[in-house]
C-alpha cells in the first residue's frame, strides 16, 4: 500500500471532460489529480483508432469554446475530423494548458469509497495506492467501456481479434487477409469500406441493419472557416439554443404537411447536405410514426439505388424506425457491398452459434477468416461506472443502486454518493447535445457549485432522493414521447444482455436542461442537500 495523498478533487478520466475539469479546478485554486487508464489524453478518441474513425459532428462545432484563443488558433482540415486529428487536438489542449503534470497515466481506478466519518473519498488505484479527496469527479465518458459479447468458443478461435473501441496503436494491415466484421453500427459503417479495400475477403455479420446518410466529407473551405471564426461566439450561441446542441438547418414543419413530390424534394435537399443534419428535414421525424416512415422509405430507396444485388439491398435496408438507433454517417458504405470480395451474412434470425478455431458458425454453417473485428459497440453510459467499485453511504455500491437503470439528479450526482460528481452522466443530455459542449456546461456547473460550497463553508453536497426520483421519472417520461425509445439501441443498453430497458440520456433538449441546471444553482442548489 503506497502513501495516501490528499487532494481537493480526484478526477477519473483524461478525455475531453477530464481535461477541461482539470483546467477549471486548477484555475480556481483546487488541488487536483487526474487518473487515466490510457497512456495518453483523449479518452474515446485515444482508443477508437479503427480505420475510418471520424467524428460525425462537424469539426468547427466539435471543439472546446472555453478559450477563444484556442478556437481561433486551432485549424481543422476537414468538414468531419478524423480520429488522429481529434487526438492531436486533445494533445494540443493538454500541452497548451500544461495539463499533463497533474495527470497520472496508465493507471486504473479500481474503487472509490466514501468515508462517512471523514467525509472524504478514498480512491484506490490498480497499483495499490490510495488517494484521498473531498470531491470525486467521474469524467468517464459515455462510450468508453467496450462490449465484447460472450460468444461460445471465442477462446478457441486462433485468428486475430480486434475490437473497434480498443484498436492497436500501430494499426492493422488487412492486406490479403480473410476478415470477419461483427456488427453494423457506426464503427462498422466507418471501417468496413476501408477494410474491404485491403482484405482478400470480408464477411460482415449483421444482426440489425442501420440507416446511414452520406457525409460528403471534404476539406474545409478557408473562407467558411474565416467567416465562422469572425463570429465563433455567434455560432456557439446558436448551437446552445438548439435542442440538439448543434447548428444545422432545421425545418420545423411536419413531413405530412407537404405533398409527396415536395416532400421528396426536401429529403433530396437534406440528403445532399448530408450527415446527421438529415434529421432536420422535418420537425416531426422523431415523434410521428407516419412522418418517420416517409424518411425511412426515402433512405431505403437510396440504399436500393446504391446496392446492385436486390437481395443484399433488402438485407441492408432497415425496416425499423428511422433515427431510433443513432443515425450513422457514411462514406461509400453501401456501395462496398457491390465489391466481389465482400459478403453479408444476416444473423438476425439465426444468431452466431459461436466461434471455432478458424472462424464462426451461423445455423451450423461455417464462415472462415483469420482476423475478427468486433464492431460490437459499448456498455454505454453506465459500463464505465459499474466497472469501478463505487461505494457511497452505508457501503452501498453504485452498481447495485443502478441495477434497475441509472439514477441521478441532472446526470450530475446520485443520492447516497455525497461529493461525487459525474460529467455528462446518465440523465444529462450528453450524447444528444454534442459532447464537448455538454461537457463544458457540466464542468462549469460543478465548478460554480464547488465555489459556492467553499464560499459558504459547506463540506458536503448530496442529491435528495425525492428530487432524484422525480428527475429519473421525468427523463423516462420525455423519452417515452420520442420514437427513439421504441427500438433496441445503446441509448437504452440494448446490446448488453440482461440490462433493463431504460433510456439513459436526457432527450428534453439541451436548452431546457441548461435552464434547469441554472435554475437549481440560482435557487441555492435546490434538490441537493448541502451541509
Ligand atoms: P453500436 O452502434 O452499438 O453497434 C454495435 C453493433 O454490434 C450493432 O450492429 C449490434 O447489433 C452489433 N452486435 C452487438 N452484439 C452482437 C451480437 N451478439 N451478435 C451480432 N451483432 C451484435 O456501436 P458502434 O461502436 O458502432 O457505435 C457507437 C456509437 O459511437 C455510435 O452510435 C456513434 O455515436 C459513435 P444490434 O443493433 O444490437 O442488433
Amino acid at each position: 500500500m503506497g502513501m495516501e495523498q490528499d487532494f481537493d478533487a480526484v478526477v477519473v478520466g483524461a478525455g475531453f471532460a477530464g481535461l477541461y475539469m482539470l483546467h477549471r479546478l486548477r484555475g480556481e485554486g483546487y488541488t487536483v489529480r487526474v487518473i487515466e487508464m490510457a497512456a495518453g489524453v483523449g479518452g474515446t478518441w485515444f482508443w477508437n483508432r479503427y480505420p475510418g474513425a471520424r467524428c460525425d459532428i462537424e469539426s468547427m462545432q466539435y471543439s472546446y469554446q472555453f478559450s477563444d484563443d484556442l478556437q481561433q488558433d486551432w485549424e481543422w482540415t476537414e468538414k468531419y475530423a478524423t480520429q488522429p486529428e481529434i487526438l492531436r487536438y486533445a494533445e494540443h489542449v493538454a500541452e497548451r494548458f500544461d495539463l499533463k503534470r497533474d495527470i497520472q497515466f496508465n493507471t486504473r481506478v479500481t474503487a472509490a469509497v466514501f468515508d462517512e466519518t471523514a467525509e472524504r473519498w478514498r480512491i484506490n488505484l490498480e497499483d495499490g495506492t490510495t488517494l484521498g479527496a473531498r470531491f470525486c469527479i467521474m469524467a468517464l465518458g459515455c462510450l468508453s467501456t467496450t462490449n465484447l459479447p460472450e460468444f461460445n468458443g471465442l477462446d478457441d478461435y486462433q485468428g486475430d481479434k480486434y475490437h473497434t473501441g480498443e484498436w492497436p496503436h500501430e494499426g492493422v494491415d488487412f492486406t490479403g487477409r480473410q476478415v470477419g466484421v461483427i456488427g453494423t453500427g457506426s464503427s462498422a459503417i466507418q471501417s468496413i469500406p476501408i477494410i474491404a479495400e485491403q482484405a482478400a475477403h470480408l464477411t460482415v455479420f449483421q444482426r440489425t441493419p442501420n440507416y446511414a446518410v452520406p457525409a460528403w466529407n471534404e476539406p474545409l473551405d478557408p473562407d467558411e472557416v474565416r467567416t465562422i471564426k469572425a463570429d465563433y461566439a455567434g455560432l456557439r450561441k446558436k448551437a446552445k439554443a438548439r435542442p440538439t446542441g448543434v447548428v444545422f438547418p432545421f425545418n420545423e414543419f411536419s413531413a405530412l404537411s407537404v405533398p409527396e413530390a415536395r416532400r421528396q424534394e426536401i429529403y433530396q435537399e437534406y440528403w445532399q447536405r448530408g450527415g446527421l443534419a438529415f434529421m432536420g428535414a422535418f420537425g416531426d421525424l422523431l415523434v410521428d410514426e407516419a412522418a418517420n416512415e416517409t424518411a425511412a422509405e426515402f433512405v431505403r430507396g437510396k440504399i436500393r439505388e446504391k446496392v446492385d444485388d436486390p437481395a443484399t439491398a433488402e438485407l441492408l435496408a432497415p425496416q425499423t424506425v428511422f433515427g431510433c438507433k443513432r443515425l450513422c454517417v457514411d462514406t461509400d458504405y453501401f456501395q462496398t457491398y457491390n465489391r466481389d470480395n465482400v459478403s453479408l451474412v444476416d444473423v438476425s434470425e439465426d444468431p452466431i452459434d459461436g466461434f471455432t478455431a478458424t472462424g464462426l458458425t451461423v445455423a451450423g454453417k461455417p464462415y472462415e477468416f483469420d482476423a475478427a473485428v468486433f464492431a460490437t459497440g459499448f456498455d454505454a453510459m453506465v459500463g464505465s461506472f459499474t466497472r469501478i467499485d463505487i461505494r457511497g453511504r452505508d457501503d452501498v455500491a453504485l452498481k447495485d443502486k443502478w441495477l434497475g437503470g441509472p439514477r441521478t439528479l441532472l446526470g450530475l450526482c446520485s443520492a447516497g454518493f455525497p461529493n461525487m460528481f459525474m460529467i455528462t452522466g446518465p440523465g444529462s443530455p450528453s450524447v444528444l447535445a454534442s459532447m464537448i459542449q455538454a461537457i463544458e456546461q457540466n464542468v462549469d456547473w460543478i465548478i460554480d457549485c464547488m465555489n459556492h460550497m467553499r464560499d459558504n463553508d459547506l463540506d458536503v453536497i448530496e442529491a435528495e432522493v425525492a428530487e432524484e426520483d422525480a428527475w429519473v421519472e421525468h427523463v423516462g417520461e420525455i423519452a417515452a414521447g420520442s420514437l427513439r425509445s421504441t427500438c433496441s439501441s445503446w441509448y437504452l443498453g440494448g446490446s448488453i444482455p440482461g440490462r433493463p430497458r431504460v433510456f439513459m440520456p436526457y432527450i428534453g433538449g439541451f436548452p431546457t436542461y441548461v435552464e434547469k441546471c441554472d435554475y437549481v444553482a440560482a435557487a441555492g442548489y435546490e434538490g441537493f442537500r448541502l451541509a
